[in-house]
């Protein structure tokens, strides 16, 4: 059957690649005017490389710039990085389980209506138009997904269920009786929705009315999206984004299913090389970076996001002439991502060497059970500590666990493993054993 394609703004989203190509050039030198005159840690950078605003005359001089990274945002915290002044500011977002200094990103009035125009362009590549209902249980607060859904589907004039994360028997009987059309949250989480929906012996052909899903914030496969379209009877959409750059709708896919556009009127997208930094050419894989052209808060020149993927040019069915991006397959830093939150081995080691009774020796073991992301900490006892009693060894693993809770907001199980039992490697430790199927 031929597909319908909604699109929010063709203008854009269609555009000759020349014309965008100029607008991008245009767009870019402002940015980096605007953030070499606002922006200490960039004008340092820039004029160590001997580069000035006045050098970057099109689009392909973006390899003059320097890169941002993450620790930059860590170090700068809370509002170093800010181009405008704070009172420009409208909203702070910020990203899932970081320790200690969380990663925030300022948004002007400007910033969150690029951003909601992002994500109005994703729910309408997924099909949502002004007659849907749109039911966002991405959880809403700091994290971007929620509130990024929100004024999306606002934009779009569709009716909206702000229902927020968890709650599945509430969010399967809220479908049910206002007739959801849209569902928004992670692809874990839609798995999960969809076999306790089976388990409550409902049929989603006749007892529900959903007909696509925009799912994102974290991994997922072409095994997942199949497994999510059975359960729900749906079309499931990719949708892609990080707090650094504009939360969700930094890339989207259309009904076709073939890679996510990215919004590229609003933010350059390149692939580096991760080790030499060089820019590498579409169709090869490598680090995704981005920079934003129409941000005016914190904009992020070459931002890094570790993210692995590949760039697509050729055009699409929908009529689309955005790159696409396909499916993240990896991250060149050592981050992995549980049930949505960003955790970071180093993270849970900080925890580990606080706590009296075990030796620094760990590994992480994640895993998907029932749908569900879950992470086990192993860690070695001291040889002290393994000899104790077992009411002290439970008294740590609960504080090892309830640290975890607060430091990295997952909870995890806790194995203490003899002294010396856990595999010691000669290079670099491997702290993670991911047996999702990626
Ligand atoms: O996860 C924003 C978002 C919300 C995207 C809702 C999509 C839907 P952060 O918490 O800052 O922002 O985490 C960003 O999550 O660098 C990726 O590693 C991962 N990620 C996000 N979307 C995808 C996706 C939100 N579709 C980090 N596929 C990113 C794979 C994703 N990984």
């Amino acid at each position: 059957m031929e597909k319908k394609h909604l699109i929010y703004n063709p203008e854009m989203e269609c555009i000759d690649r020349e014309k965008l190509k100029a607008i991008q050039g245009q767009r870019l030198r402002e940015t980096v005017k605007l953030t070499y005159e606002n922006v200490p840690l960039f004008r340092k950078r820039m004029d160590e490389k001997g580069v000035k605003p006045e050098d970057i005359k099109s689009v392909d001089d973006i390899v003059l710039l320097p890169f941002t990274e993450k620790t930059d945002l860590r170090d700068e915290f809370p509002f170093g990085l800010l181009a405008a002044p704070k009172s420009e500011i409208v909203r702070i977002q910020g990203s899932s389980g970081t320790t200690g200094k969380p990663i925030v990103s300022g948004y002007t009035e400007n910033d969150v209506e690029v951003w909601t125009e992002m994500v109005a362009r994703s729910l309408a590549g997924a099909g949502c138009g002004k007659d849907d209902i749109v039911q966002v249980c991405y959880g809403y607060g700091l994290f971007t997904g929620g509130l990024g859904a929100h004024q999306g589907a606002t934009r779009l004039g569709a009716m909206v269920i702000p229902m927020s994360s968890g709650n599945t028997q509430r969010q399967i009987m809220m479908m049910k009786e206002l007739g959801s059309t849209i569902l928004c949250c992670t692809p874990s989480y839609a798995t999960y929705l969809g076999e306790t929906i089976r388990d409550m012996g409902l049929d989603p052909k006749k007892d529900l009315k959903l007909k696509a899903g925009v799912f994102g914030a974290e991994p997922w496969t072409e095994e997942m999206r199949k497994r999510i379209e059975e359960l729900l009877d749906i079309d499931a959409c990719d949708i892609y984004g990080l707090t650094e750059i504009a939360g969700p709708g930094v890339a989207f896919e259309c009904l076709e299913k073939k890679g996510m556009h990215v919004n590229e009127d609003h933010v350059i997208p390149e692939i580096i090389d991760p080790v030499t930094e060089k820019q590498l050419p579409y169709e090869t894989p490598g680090e995704l970076v981005f920079t934003t052209i129409t941000k005016t808060g914190m904009p992020m020149i070459r931002y890094r996001t570790h993210d692995i993927c590949t760039l697509y040019v050729d055009k699409c069915e929908c009529g689309r002439t955005l790159v696409r991006m396909g499916r993240i397959t990896g991250r060149t830093d050592d981050m992995i991502v549980i049930r949505g939150v960003n955790v970071f081995p180093s993270q849970i080691e900080s925890v580990l060497v606080k706590t009296n009774g075990v030796a620094p020796h760990y590994v992480l073991v994640v895993d998907r059970v029932n749908s569900t992301d879950t992470l086990e900490v192993k860690v070695e006892l001291t040889e002290d500590m393994f000899s104790d009693t077992v009411a002290h060894i439970e008294e740590v693993k609960n504080y090892i666990a309830g640290e975890i809770k607060s430091v990295v907001g997952v909870q995890a199980k806790i194995s203490l493993v003899p002294p010396k039992s856990l595999p010691r490697s000669e290079g670099k430790a491997k702290r993670v054993i991911d047996n999702r199927k990626l």
